[in-house]
């Protein structure tokens, strides 16, 4: 019997035939039970010789049996360390680092630029009413006006996604009920219209309400044209037209200069070297009354930009596209 099984744990070649052998001797129906059993068969004189012999069998096979799958993992250790060789003095592999998304870092740059001119972040709703949006801007139903902003239009009548940040003026003026106002509110806009380099359907928009006694256009272009020597350099060309809007008036549009060294300049801005960041003016009496505050005592000026157009201009790129694409070589130069 022990000749038999050391002779079969020999020919156990790996972990796997040695706990297959285990079984075979030592388990419930084992060689070693069976030899047991059959103690009790033995005369009486022998048992205790008969005994101490099985233990001794027993503890032998034991010994062995350790012996071998110490030395079989061993082994197995070693063929993996040969096959599959680890150079632990290699350099550990780095993590690539996350980074602030492009739209998000022009954000925070003018977050900045107006909590230096007194200005608070206020956040209002994607989803508004058409009353919101529109009525109370002075665009009541079936005005044309409303065709300016290409709207998606939710199964919910009157409720529409904001096509712009200015609705915000009124929730603001609403919540400060008469008090003066000086806030910026930053968003995402959407709009139903063609995709192009300069136009996506969804696009943030960072929005401004000054309102208070004797605020006039004189303090919009102050405040405009600090924010784009701030935002662009003091070397970049700001310029003013006038323009409409019903919301306000009298209405402008601002532009900045293209890069002048960019070859792309001429297509980028339809030849004309100027891009389009904001479109401002006074407050309409009617958006003001509709915010609950009083055109005879008080004034103010709005603006809405378009902070992604900001990025485009200060480093040259070509496609707005490119901002919600998450392609990283685009986005890991920012
Ligand atoms: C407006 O949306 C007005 N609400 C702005 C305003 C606010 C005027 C307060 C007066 C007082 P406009 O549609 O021009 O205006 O958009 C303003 C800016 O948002 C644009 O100058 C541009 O920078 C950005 N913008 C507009 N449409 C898109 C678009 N499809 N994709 C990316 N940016 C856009």
């Amino acid at each position: 019997l022990v000749a038999d099984a050391q002779a079969a744990l020999e020919q156990c070649a790996d972990e796997a035939a040695l706990r297959a052998w285990n079984t075979q001797v030592f388990g419930e129906k084992g060689l070693l039970k069976n030899a047991m059993a059959l103690l009790g068969k033995v005369p009486k004189a022998d048992k205790p010789a008969t005994g101490a012999e099985l233990n001794r069998v027993k503890e032998s096979l034991t010994a062995a049996y350790d012996a071998a799958l110490a030395d079989a993992k061993e082994k197995a250790l070693q063929l993996s360390l040969t096959t599959n060789p680890l150079d632990v003095t290699l350099p550990g592999r780095g993590r690539p680092r996350g980074r602030l998304h492009p739209a998000t870092q022009i954000l925070r740059q003018i977050y900045t630029i107006f909590a230096d001119l007194g200005f608070q972040v206020y956040r209002t709703n994607e989803v508004e009413t058409d009353e919101l949006n529109f009525e109370a801007l002075n665009m009541p139903a079936h005005h044309p006006a409303r065709d300016m902003w290409d709207t998606f239009f939710t199964t919910t009548p009157g409720v529409v996604l904001r096509t712009h940040t200015s609705p915000g003026q009124i929730h603001v003026m609403r919540e400060a009920a008469g008090k003066p106002i000086r806030v910026i509110l930053p968003g995402m806009c959407y709009r139903n219209e063609a995709i192009s380099t300069r136009s996506e359907i969804q696009f943030y928009q960072v929005e401004g309400l000054v309102v208070g006694e004797g605020v006039t256009m004189a303090d919009l272009k102050g405040t405009i044209t600090a924010f784009a020597r701030r935002m662009f350099g003091p070397e970049r060309q700001v310029r003013i037209r006038s323009s409409y809007f019903p919301f306000t008036e009298p209405s402008i549009e601002v532009d900045i200069d293209w890069p002048k060294d960019d070859p792309n300049r001429d297509r980028l801005t339809k030849g004309t070297g100027w891009l389009e960041i904001l479109g401002a003016g006074m407050v309409h009496p009617n958006v003001l009354r509709a915010g609950g505050y009083d055109p005879d005592k008080v004034t103010g000026f709005a603006f809405g930009m378009g902070p992604q157009r900001m990025l485009m201009l200060k480093h040259a790129i070509d496609d707005i596209r490119l901002f919600w694409q998450n392609d990283l070589r685009f986005l890991k130069q920012f």
